[in-house]
C-alpha cells in the first residue's frame, strides 16, 4: 500500500485519452478543463500522476512534472492517431455510442490499432501506479484499459468513466467486438456512467452477451464484481459563478449587448460536432422567421462552433452544411446591415464566454443525443440575476437535472420553434422562477461533489470486492 502522508489515502493515477497539459514558449502548462480542474485538488492531496497522450504524433515518453502533478506520456505513431482514436474511437464508437446521428464505420484495420494503444496505456499505467494505489480511467477510447490493468496488477483498484451516453443494447449489439468491450469495461471495480440510462443499458447487455449476473448495483462476471453507477458529472458553479458576477465581467456583458443594438441574443455554444444538433436549432430559428417576421429585428443568433476533430470522417462536410445553413438564413432574413444569425468558427477565452452567456437571453443547446453537456449547466451558472431561459434537448443527460428548462425534441422543428418563441416571450416572474431552481441544483451538484463520489466508489467498491461474498444474482 501507498498512503499519502497528509491523508491516509492511497494516490491517484488518473488515466484519460488526452494529458491535461499545453504547451507554450515558457514550457508546459495545466490547460483549463472540467476534468483536471475536478481531479486537480484530488491528485494534490492524495499525490497523483496523469497517464495521457499529449495530442501530437510520434513516440516522446519521457514524464515529467507540472505544478506538482505528474505526467507520463502514451506515445502515438500517426497512424495509430488515424486508426485507434480517428477511427476506432471516433468513427466507430463515438457515432454508435450517440444513437447512430452519424453512420458508425465497422473496421478491422481500426480495431487492432484501438486493442495495440489500449495494451500500451495499461502496460504504460502499470509500472508508474504504487502499489495498491487507485486508477480511475477515463472513456470510450480506453475501454479495454481496466481488465488489461486488472491482469496486470492485480492490487489496484480500478475505476471506468465513461463521458459519452452507453447505448441501447439493440445499437451496441452491431460491434463486431462487443464482447472485448465489456469485458474490458468489467475490468474495473467500479463504473460510473452520466445517467440511470447508461447503467440500465450496460447491465442488459453485459446479461446478453457474456452471461453476467446483476443485482442493484453490482454485476459479476468471471469471479469479479464490479459497481455500476451513475455519476452525473458537473462544473465548478462557484468559479462560474462568481467570474459573471465580476466587474470586469459586467463591463463586458454591457458592451456585447451594445453591439446587437438592444437585439435579444439566443445562443449557441458548442463543439463542432454532429451530436450537437446545431442544424436542428438553426432550422427551428429559421422557421420561427418565417412565422414572425416581426422578430425578424428583435432577436440576433449567435452560434459559437470550437473547430473539433477536423481529420475525422464527417465533419468537414458537416461544418459545410452548417456554414451553407446560416447563410441561407442570412440571405433569406437578414436586413441591410444586420445579419439574423451571426456565426463563428473560434474557441473562446473563458472570461469572454462567461460574459456572452451573461449577456444572451435564451441559450440554446439541442444535441440529438449528448452524454451531458456541460454548456447548459455552464448557461445556468452564470446568470446571476437569475434571469434568461435555457432551451435544452430531451436527449442530453443534462435535461435529467435542469428540468426547468424549456425542454424540446431537436427532431421535431415544430415543436422546437414553438419553444424558442415561448423561451423569447418569457415572463421575468417565470425565467426567475425556474433558474432559480437549476441555479439551487447545480450549486449542490457540482463537479467537486461528482469526483467525490466517483473516486469514493473506486476505494469502497475494491474493498467490498476484497471482503464480500460473493452473491450477485442470488
Ligand atoms: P464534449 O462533448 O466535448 O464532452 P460538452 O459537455 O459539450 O463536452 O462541453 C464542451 C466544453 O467546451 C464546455 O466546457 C464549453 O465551455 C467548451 N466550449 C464549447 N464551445 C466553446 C467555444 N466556442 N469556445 C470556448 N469553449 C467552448 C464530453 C461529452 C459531454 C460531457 C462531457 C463531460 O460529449 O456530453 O458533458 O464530455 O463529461
Amino acid at each position: 500500500m501507498n498512503p499519502s502522508p497528509r491523508t491516509g489515502q492511497t494516490s491517484l493515477t488518473v488515466v484519460a485519452n488526452r494529458l491535461p497539459v499545453e504547451q507554450s514558449d515558457s514550457g508546459w502548462s495545466i490547460s483549463p478543463g472540467g476534468l483536471v480542474a475536478a481531479v486537480h485538488p484530488v491528485l494534490g492531496e492524495r499525490g497523483g500522476t496523469w497517464v495521457g497522450w499529449d495530442g501530437t504524433s510520434g513516440r516522446s515518453a519521457e514524464a515529467f512534472e507540472v505544478d506538482g502533478l505528474k505526467i507520463e506520456p502514451v506515445g502515438l505513431t500517426a497512424a495509430e492517431v488515424e486508426e485507434y482514436y480517428g477511427g476506432f474511437s471516433n468513427g466507430t464508437l463515438w457515432p454508435l455510442y450517440h444513437d447512430k446521428v452519424h453512420p458508425p464505420q465497422f473496421h478491422r484495420h481500426w480495431w487492432r490499432p484501438y486493442q495495440r494503444v489500449n495494451r500500451r496505456f495499461a502496460r504504460r499505467t502499470a509500472e508508474v501506479a504504487p502499489e495498491g494505489g487507485s486508477v480511475w480511467v477515463h472513456d470510450y477510447q480506453l475501454s479495454l484499459v481496466p481488465a488489461l490493468l486488472r491482469h496486470l496488477r492485480p492490487d489496484l483498484r480500478i475505476g471506468f468513466f465513461l463521458h459519452i451516453p452507453f447505448p441501447p443494447p439493440e445499437l451496441f449489439a452491431q460491434i463486431p467486438w462487443r464482447r472485448q468491450l465489456l469485458t474490458g469495461m468489467l475490468g474495473a471495480d467500479s463504473i460510473g456512467f452520466q445517467t440511470i440510462f447508461g447503467v440500465r443499458n450496460f447491465k442488459e447487455v453485459t446479461r446478453r452477451y457474456l452471461g453476467a449476473r446483476s443485482r442493484d448495483q453490482w454485476i459479476e462476471f468471471d469471479g469479479h464484481r464490479c459497481a455500476v453507477e451513475a455519476f452525473p458529472i458537473s462544473i465548478d458553479t462557484r468559479e462560474f459563478s462568481s467570474t459573471a458576477r465580476s466587474s470586469k465581467t459586467t463591463k463586458r456583458v454591457h458592451e456585447l449587448r451594445g453591439q446587437v443594438d438592444g437585439r435579444r441574443i439566443l445562443l449557441g455554444v458548442d463543439r463542432l460536432d454532429y451530436t450537437k444538433g446545431i442544424q436542428h436549432r438553426l432550422r427551428a430559428f429559421d422557421a420561427l422567421l418565417d412565422r414572425r417576421p416581426d422578430l425578424t429585428e428583435k432577436v440576433v443568433f449567435v452560434q459559437l462552433a470550437v473547430p473539433s476533430r477536423e481529420n475525422v470522417d464527417g465533419y468537414s462536410e458537416m461544418r459545410l452544411e452548417i456554414e451553407g445553413l446560416a447563410g441561407r438564413i442570412n440571405g433569406k432574413h437578414a436586413r441591410l446591415g444586420k445579419s439574423v444569425v451571426n456565426y463563428f468558427y473560434d474557441s473562446l477565452e473563458r472570461p469572454e464566454l462567461i460574459a456572452l452567456y451573461r449577456a444572451a437571453d435564451v441559450m440554446v443547446v439541442t444535441p440529438p443525443r449528448d452524454g451531458m453537456n456541460l454548456v447548459a449547466k455552464e448557461f445556468v451558472a452564470c446568470r446571476v440575476k437569475i434571469d434568461g431561459v435555457l432551451v435544452l434537448s430531451e436527449f442530453a443527460g443534462a435535461a435529467r437535472e435542469l428540468d426547468r428548462a424549456l425542454l424540446v425534441n431537436p427532431f421535431d422543428i415544430d415543436g422546437t420553434t414553438a419553444a424558442l418563441e415561448q423561451a423569447i416571450e418569457m415572463p421575468g416572474e417565470e425565467q426567475r422562477a425556474r433558474m432559480l431552481i437549476m441555479r439551487r441544483h447545480l450549486f449542490r451538484h457540482d463537479v467537486y461533489r461528482w469526483a467525490n463520489r466517483a473516486i469514493g466508489a473506486i476505494d469502497i467498491n475494491a474493498n467490498a470486492d476484497a471482503n464480500a461474498e460473493s452473491n450477485a444474482g442470488a
